[in-house]
C-alpha cells in the first residue's frame, strides 16, 4: 500500500497522474477511494503535538490528496485549494503589495471583471489590455512595470489566445509574474507554467471537476514564498474548500483526460457544422483555422477544448427565441460539466461588463456561448437545429 515517492509520480503520464496521484490507498483500512475526512478539527496529544493536522480552515488530509495531485497535473512544486475560483483570485490580489499595477486581459470572466473593477480597484492599479496584441504590451510591461500579468486564456467569452511563452519572457525581462487562468483548457489541454508563465488559476468549478456539482478554485505555482503568502492569506481569510467538496474534485478528475478527449472531439464537430450553418454569422473556436490565432493554439495546446462562441444572423429577439428552444443544451451559466450548457453572455456571465465595454469586445446580444459537453454528437446538432428552425 506504498505511496509514490516524489520522483515516481513526477515521471508518470498525465491520463495515471490524474487517477494515482493523491489516490493511494487509506493507509489505515486499506480503502482504494480516499476518505472524506468530514471534521472541523484534529485532536491532539499534548498541545502543540498533532498529526500535522490541526483545523480544517487550514489544512485537512482530503483537500491535500487535491493539492497533491492539481500541482501535478500543472506540473508545479504547490498548489492551494479555495473555495471558488474567485476566490482564489481575491487571495492573489491581497497577496500583493498594496498599490501593485497590474496589467490583465481586456476579456476576461465577468465575475473576475468585477472583482478587479469593485473591490480591487481601490488596492491595486488595474489596466485591461488586450494581451494578444504583443507589440503594445510589450510597450506597457516595460513602461508600467506590472507586479503581475493576469492573463486568461483562451479568454471567456471571445477565445482569444495570448501567446504564454512571449507574455512570460517579457515579464520576465520586467521582473513582473505571469499569472494564467487556465480554466478553459485545463491541464490535459495546456500547461501554462512549462511554457514559463510563474502561477495557474483554476475555477475547478469547471472542467476539473466536470460534473457540475461543486465550486471550488486553484492556485498553482513554485515560488514557495508567494505560496506561503497565499495559504497564510487563506488561513487568515477563510475561503477554504471544504472536505466533502475536495473529494468529489478528486473524484471528477480521475476520468478528466477522456472527458477533455471527448469534449474536444464534439466540440470540433459542432464548430464547423455551426460555421456551415446560414442561420450563423461568425463562429469562434480556437480549433478553426478562422480562429486569428490559430496558429498560437496549435503551438501552445495540445488540444482545442469544449467551449465554443458564436454569432447568430439577428439581434437580441433571434437569441432569446433560440436559447428558449434548446433542451439537451441547458441554459444556464458555468461551464466545463458533462452536460452541454449554453448561454448569452451579455445577459448572463458577463452583465457586470459595462455595455460600452462588452461591445467593444464583441460581446454583442446575438453572440451565443456553448460549454459542449459528452453527449452523442448527432443528439447535440439535432437539439441546435431544432432550435434553429425556430428562428425565421
Ligand atoms: O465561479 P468560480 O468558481 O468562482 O470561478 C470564477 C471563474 C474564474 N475564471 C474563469 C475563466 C471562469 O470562467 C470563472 C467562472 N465562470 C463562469 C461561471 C462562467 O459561466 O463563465
Amino acid at each position: 500500500m506504498g505511496k509514490l515517492t516524489k520522483k515516481e509520480a513526477q515521471a508518470l503520464d498525465f491520463n495515471t497522474k490524474v487517477i494515482h496521484i493523491g489516490g493511494h490507498p487509506d493507509s489505515e483500512t486499506g480503502a482504494i477511494m480516499p476518505p472524506i475526512y468530514q471534521t472541523s478539527t484534529f485532536v491532539q496529544k499534548s498541545p502543540g503535538e498533532h498529526s500535522g493536522y490541526e483545523y480544517t480552515r487550514s489544512h485537512n488530509p482530503t483537500r491535500t490528496r487535491l493539492e497533491e495531485c492539481l500541482a501535478s497535473l500543472e506540473n508545479a512544486q504547490h498548489a492551494l485549494v479555495t473555495a471558488s475560483g474567485l476566490s482564489a483570485a481575491m487571495l492573489v490580489m491581497h497577496a500583493l503589495p498594496e498599490n501593485s499595477v497590474i496589467l490583465c486581459g481586456d476579456d476576461v470572466y465577468g465575475g473576475t471583471y468585477r472583482l478587479f473593477t469593485t473591490v480591487f480597484h481601490e488596492r491595486h492599479q488595474i489596466h485591461f489590455v488586450d494581451t494578444t496584441d504583443l507589440k503594445s504590451l510589450e510597450r506597457k510591461v516595460s513602461e508600467l512595470k506590472p507586479a503581475l500579468i493576469w492573463l486568461e486564456t483562451p479568454t471567456n467569452p471571445m477565445l482569444k489566445v495570448t501567446d504564454i511563452a512571449a507574455v512570460a519572457k517579457m515579464a520576465k525581462k520586467a521582473k513582473s509574474m505571469t499569472l494564467v487562468d487556465n480554466t478553459f483548457m485545463s491541464p490535459y489541454f495546456q500547461r501554462p507554467i512549462d511554457l514559463g508563465a510563474d502561477m495557474v488559476l483554476h475555477s475547478m468549478t469547471k472542467y476539473l471537476n466536470g460534473h457540475s456539482d461543486v465550486v471550488g478554485g486553484a492556485l498553482m505555482l513554485n515560488n514557495k514564498k508567494f505560496y506561503d503568502k497565499l495559504w497564510t492569506l487563506q488561513n487568515s481569510i477563510g475561503p477554504s474548500q471544504s472536505p466533502f467538496d475536495s473529494w468529489l474534485v478528486l473524484r471528477g478528475l480521475k476520468t478528466l483526460a477522456i472527458r477533455m478527449q471527448a469534449h474536444e472531439k464534439n466540440a470540433i464537430k459542432l464548430a464547423k457544422w455551426l460555421e456551415a450553418h446560414p442561420k450563423v454569422d461568425k463562429v469562434i473556436y480556437p480549433g478553426l483555422k478562422s480562429h486569428p490565432q490559430h496558429k498560437i493554439a496549435k503551438k501552445q495546446m495540445s488540444g482545442f477544448g469544449g467551449m465554443i462562441t458564436f454569432f447568430l444572423k439577428g439581434g437580441l429577439k433571434e437569441s432569446k427565441k433560440f436559447l428558449s428552444n434548446v433542451t439537451l443544451f441547458s441554459l444556464a451559466e458555468s461551464l466545463g460539466g458533462v452536460e452541454s450548457l449554453i448561454e448569452h453572455p451579455a445577459i448572463m456571465t458577463h452583465a457586470s461588463v459595462p455595455k460600452q465595454t462588452r461591445e467593444e469586445l464583441g460581446i454583442h446580444d446575438n453572440l451565443i456561448r456553448l460549454s459542449v459537453g459528452i453527449e452523442n454528437y448527432d443528439d447535440l446538432v439535432a437539439d441546435l437545429e431544432k432550435a434553429f428552425k425556430k428562428i425565421r
